[in-house]
Order: structure tokens, then C-alpha cells, then sequence
């Protein structure tokens, strides 16, 4: 069947994240019963395990039931109506070549990608651009060509505050997947819990998880799941502050003065507390090797966060022992202290081949320049907003933007699609912007259940993807509203259980 497509305009195209550059024909490909893929890759490809999904979801939109009959030819398959190139598995890894060109011709679908990071890429654009008339499922005929803007495109979820089971993590993967997003950033531990199981020291969960945790078998689980979606897994472990569930296990790391068994507990309220690790004790540091010996291994990513926010400091000033460190060492104020945490940590790291991560709070004066800044305070901390995320970048820290992105505050969804800090780098030279590695949405979840978790997320989180993935000038609101409406159907496919209303889509 011949389907006119004239009358489609690029604008009515519900793609998201907006591709770089986009020609759109007039023609379409029509699918039918007996489509056919060929995929030219290497056999470990992400590509195989991509283009399967890829097939089911349009099983799922259009009742075709797609034969899986993959062509794997060394060359381009004549016969074939979907040809995939693309070479080698990409590394998990940031500032990975993830561009795709997509070109659909009436008679034939090409895919081509450097690797398989930006063939799966390609696949979601192409599931985007399925349309239907009241005879057939087609694609419009277009020629795209597509890269990121930023290489950073992240998603954080709080799995201390409430536990979040491996399936909401899963289905949130294949939504961040769905929106060319490639950094899940887990917050495992905090004062409301420490949620992954560390087989040398049980207590940790015993003690300090209320029984809500990962093993070590699901973590690798949903590590294995990411990777196969071209998603790299941050782990977090909150340190020295945001302790509470670390030191209700092992108290005697703590700076109270009083730091035996039942002086920390696992606190049930949000809010910031002052369990803070001590220093200054060298079992602190034994303790803390041996959890990164055991959680390291299992994220094969290089980058480590180890938290560093809201340290109160209110237990190192009451502590005369640490004040007396503090004084020997000429240590003008926590900062210092801190800092002197924070670089023992590197080594200890960089021995599993892991970078440092941290929230803003570890920039400080003698901090070393290998570590990752994120930048979370803005005009409720008395910043400007971008101010530290700038600061970072000229201070010579490569660095990620989560201030503005707090989709735990439910702000409109225009706040996060209009942060201008990524823009706001006029002043700063090209070596200076190189620094800025992109964003995350902080999914903060004092108030975010496993039942509600997903109406937090999305679909504002795809107006922050675009933001991170599009040209700075993809600003129109009125046309993210309109694709927005699209878009929450497209996560209800990979499973999201958002409430699609007009509130949620339009705020
Ligand atoms: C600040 S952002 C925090 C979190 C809270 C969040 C609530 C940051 C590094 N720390 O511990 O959950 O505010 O919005």
C-alpha cells in the first residue's frame, strides 16, 4: 500500500529528545508482515539484544508480530528493509562516540553508528517516528543525523530514603533508555538506610537497612540490565555525613564523643542530621576499604560518588579529640578536615581504577582537580543558579549540573526544560565549557514511594533529557507540551506506571 505522507510537517513529529538535524521527505516506508533486519556488527554487539526489544515494542504498537529472523551478514543485506552498521561494542563510559545517522527511503531503512551506543539510539528515534493511518503502520521517509550535546545524561534515584525494588529500577532504565539518557546515578546509602549488601560486613544491612536492600546478585543483575541499554551505573555511598544507617551498624567510626553501641540509629524523617564518620580514626579508613573493595567490582564504570554533602560539622566541634587533630594539623574549619577525608578516599579508589564524585561541598581549596564536582545548590542555598557548576568548570573540575534538575520538588516542568546554567558559559573558554560534562535529574525520595516513584520521574525527566541531549535553541515549550503528550504514552510501552494526565504533562 502507498501512503501519501505529504502532508506530514517536521512539527508533527513527536520525537524526543529533538534530533541534531533532521530532512524530512515526503514519502513513506510502509512496514509490513515481512520486514526484514539485517544487522552487520560484532557478534558481543548491544545491537542483537536492542534490535529484539526493538521488534517486540513495534509488535506491541502495531499486532504485526515481527518475525525475528536477524540477517547477520558481514556486508549490507540487499534483501533486508532495516540494515544496521555498526561496528564495535562501545564502552560504558562517558564522551563515547553515541552519534547515529538514520535514513529511511521508501524501499529500505539504514541505521549507521560508529558503534552499538548510537545504533540503539537510532532504534528509539525510529520507534518515535512510527506512524499509523486507518490501513497501515509506516515511517515517514527522513534523514537524520544525530550526536548528543552533552555526554553526561543522567537519572539519580534514592533507593536510602525508600527503598526502590530492582523492578522499578529496571523499568526506569528502559525510560531513561527510551530518552537517549546514559548515567543511572544510585543513591545507596544514607541516613534512612544503606541499601546494598556487603558480604564482609553484614551488620551494614543487619543493622542498618530495616531488611530492605540489594544483594550483591541483584546489583549485578541491574548493572548487566544497563549496560545491555548503553547505561552506565554510578554507585553512591553518602560519606562522611549522611551516616546515620552506616553508623547505627558501626558506631565506633562515628565522631560522637560518646560513639558506642545504640548511640546512631536509622533515622525515619527527612532531614539533615549529624552522624558524620570521624576522620581522624584509621579504622574509619580500614572500614571503608573494605566496603569499596566489595562495591567497586560490582559497577565496572570509573566513576565513584561518594556523596560529601551537608555535613553539619556539629560532631567534630563537640568533639575534643578531633579538635585537637583539627589544631595539630592547622586546620582552619570542617572544610579542612573534610578535604583531608576526601583525599584519602582517592587512592583508595583509584586502586579499583575509580575516579571520585561528589556533591559540590567537596570543592574546596585543596581538593585535587581529578575529582568530579556536582553541582546541586542554587537560590534556595543563596546561589545563583549555574554559580557553582561555573566555578567548578573554571577551577579546572570537570563537572555535572543537578541544581534546577530536583524533580523531587515537582516544580513545572518549564523549570528543568528552561535551566539556563548549561547556557550560561558565554565567559567561559572551550576548555573551560569541555568541563562540563552535563546533568542529572536528582530523584530525591523522602517522598517517593515504589507506588508513586514513576509520576515523579517522568515525564517531566524527558524534558530534561532533551535539554542535555538537543541544540540549546530545542527551547519551545509549546512543542515540548504537545511531544510530551506522545511521549507519556511511549513510557507506558517500557513500563512506566506514571499517571498520564493533563496536570502531570502540562505543568
Ligand atoms: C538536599 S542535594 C540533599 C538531599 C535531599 C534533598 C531534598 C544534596 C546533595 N542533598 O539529601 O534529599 O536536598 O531535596
Amino acid at each position: 500500500v502507498f501512503v501519501s505522507n505529504a502532508q506530514i510537517q517536521k512539527e508533527q513529529l513527536d520525537l524526543m529528545p529533538w534530533p541534531q538535524k533532521i530532512d524530512l521527505g515526503t514519502g513513506t516506508f510502509a512496514l509490513n508482515k515481512n520486514f526484514k533486519v539485517n544487522i552487520t556488527a560484532n557478534p558481543n554487539s548491544r545491537i542483537f539484544i536492542g534490535a529484539t526489544s526493538f521488534l517486540r515494542r513495534l509488535d506491541n504498537r502495531t499486532g504485526l508480530f515481527l518475525p525475528q529472523n536477524f540477517l547477520t551478514q558481514i556486508n549490507e543485506s540487499p534483501e533486508a528493509e532495516l540494515q544496521i552498521n555498526c561496528g564495535s561494542a562501545g564502552k560504558i563510559e562517558i564522551n563515547e562516540n553515541e552519534s547515529y545517522e538514520l535514513i529511511v527511503t521508501s524501499s529500505k531503512i539504514t541505521l549507521n553508528a560508529p558503534n552499538d551506543l548510537g545504533a540503539l539510539h537510532g532504534l528509539e528515534t525510529l520507534l518515535q517516528l512510527l506512524q499509523n493511518n486507518s490501513t497501515s503502520y509506516y515511517f515517514p521517509t527522513v534523514s537524520i543525523t544525530d550526536a548528543p550535546r552533552f555526554t553526561w545524561r543522567g537519572l539519580m534515584i534514592d533507593a536510602s530514603r525508600h527503598f526502590q525494588p530492582v523492578a522499578v529500577i529496571k523499568r526506569n532504565l528502559d525510560a531513561m533508555a527510551a530518552m537517549k539518557m546514559n548515567v543511572f546515578h544510585w543513591h545507596l546509602a544514607d541516613d534512612q538506610g544503606w541499601r546494598i549488601q556487603i558480604k564482609k560486613l553484614p551488620k551494614l544491612t543487619d543493622l542498618g537497612s530495616n531488611g530492605n536492600f540489594y544483594s550483591q546478585e541483584e546489583i549485578k543483575d541491574i548493572v548487566r540490565y544497563a549496560d545491555e541499554r548503553g547505561i552506565l551505573v554510578v554507585p553512591e555511598i553518602d560519606i562522611p555525613g549522611h551516616a546515620s544507617a552506616l553508623l547505627a551498624a558501626y558506631p565506633e567510626i562515628g565522631s560522637k564523643v560518646d560513639n558506642g553501641i545504640g548511640s546512631y540509629a536509622i533515622q525515619t524523617n527527612s532531614g539533615i542530621y549529624n552522624a558524620v564518620l570521624d576522620p581522624t580514626n584509621p579504622k574509619t579508613y580500614q572500614l571503608l576499604e573494605e566496603i569499596f573493595d566489595e562495591v567497586c567490582p560490582l559497577f565496572p564504570g570509573a566513576y565513584f560518588h561518594i556523596g560529601g554533602d551537608e555535613n553539619n560539622g556539629k560532631e567534630w566541634a563537640s568533639n575534643p579529640r578531633i579538635q585537637e587533630f583539627m589544631k595539630k594539623n592547622k586546620f582552619s574549619g570542617k572544610h579542612d578536615l573534610q578535604t583531608y577525608f576526601n583525599m584519602k578516599l582517592i587512592p583508595m579508589l583509584k586502586k579499583h581504577s575509580k575516579k571520585l564524585m561528589g556533591w559540590e561541598e567537596i570543592m574546596t581549596d585543596n581538593m585535587s582537580k581529578d575529582a568530579i564536582i556536582h553541582a546541586w545548590r542554587g537560590v534556595n542555598e543563596g546561589l545563583q543558579p549555574g554559580e557553582s557548576l561555573i566555578k567548578a568548570a573554571k577551577s579546572g573540575y570537570n563537572t555535572v549540573l543537578s541544581n534546577g534538575f530536583y524533580i523531587d520538588l515537582m516544580l513545572s516542568i518549564a523549570t528543568h526544560y528552561q535551566n539556563e546554567s548549561l547556557s550560561k558559559n558565554a565567559l567561559l573558554s572551550p576548555e573551560e565549557k569541555a568541563r562540563i560534562l552535563g546533568g542529572e535529574a536528582a530523584m530525591w525520595s523522602e517522598l517517593a514511594t515504589p507506588l508513586n516513584i514513576d509520576s515523579r520521574i517522568w515525564p517531566r525527566t524527558a524534558a530534561i533529557a532533551e535539554r542535555l541531549w538537543s541544540n540549546e535553541n530545542v527551547n519551545d515549550l509549546q512543542s515540548l507540551y504537545k511531544r510530551l503528550k506522545t511521549i507519556s504514552f511511549r513510557l507506558e510501552e517500557v513500563g512506566i506506571t506514571h499517571i498520564r494526565n493533563k496536570e502531570v504533562i502540562l505543568r
